[in-house]
């Protein structure tokens, strides 16, 4: 009786489960704090948008490509062509006033000269008109040492008042690539 009473009460959280937290990936860690996770992190999933799934945001710009190569780990990394139209986004929920690093490996050829900028917007961000006034943390990426390999890169932010933030990729000049995002509280 015990156990058809557990499968109902899991029938029902399913079924009541609200739509809009399926978008976003968190997990909760023993003291029932949020954990972020970050979703599609390594491009690996092929998913319904061809390994795009999570990171696609129509209001702030072009779809992100896949490339099959250089890549960082497994088959497959995102990448934003020189062009500088496409962006990568994922809104991801976090715990609010939390110190957290977002850590990622990215690759930029030498040339053309160019950069690859990664930002941490204060919410869901859907349009271009709001992202620079949403911005909480930015870190900008120049190719000046190019060697052929992927290296790692951080970027750190406190969410503030924010129960989601927007990580936003975004280039210029240069192919940038990019795979394996993680995302971590960090204590002092
Ligand atoms: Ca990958």
């Amino acid at each position: 009786m015990k156990s058809i009473l557990m499968v109902f009460v899991l029938f029902v959280s399913l079924a009541f489960m609200p739509k809009g937290e399926q978008a976003t990936g968190s997990d909760t860690n023993e003291n029932g704090k949020r954990k972020p996770v970050i979703l599609n992190a390594g491009f690996e999933e092929e998913g319904e948008t061809g390994f795009r799934d999570n990171w696609l945001n129509k209001s702030l710009g072009g779809p992100i490509q896949i490339t099959n190569g250089p890549i960082f780990e497994g088959v497959k990394a995102g990448k934003l062509p020189d062009e500088g139209d496409r962006i990568a986004y994922q809104l991801v929920r976090v715990e609010p006033n939390t110190d957290y690093a977002i850590s990622f490996y990215y690759l930029l050829r030498s040339e053309p000269a160019g950069s690859l900028t990664v930002s941490i917007l204060n919410g869901d961000v859907q349009s271009k008109a709001q992202v620079e006034g949403g911005t909480i943390s930015t870190l900008k990426l120049s190719n000046e040492d190019y060697d052929k390999r992927y290296r790692p890169a951080s970027i750190q932010f406190n969410s503030g008042d924010n129960d989601a933030i927007g990580l936003f990729l975004t280039n210029e000049g240069v192919d940038a690539r990019f795979d394996s995002f993680k995302i971590e509280e960090t204590v002092e």
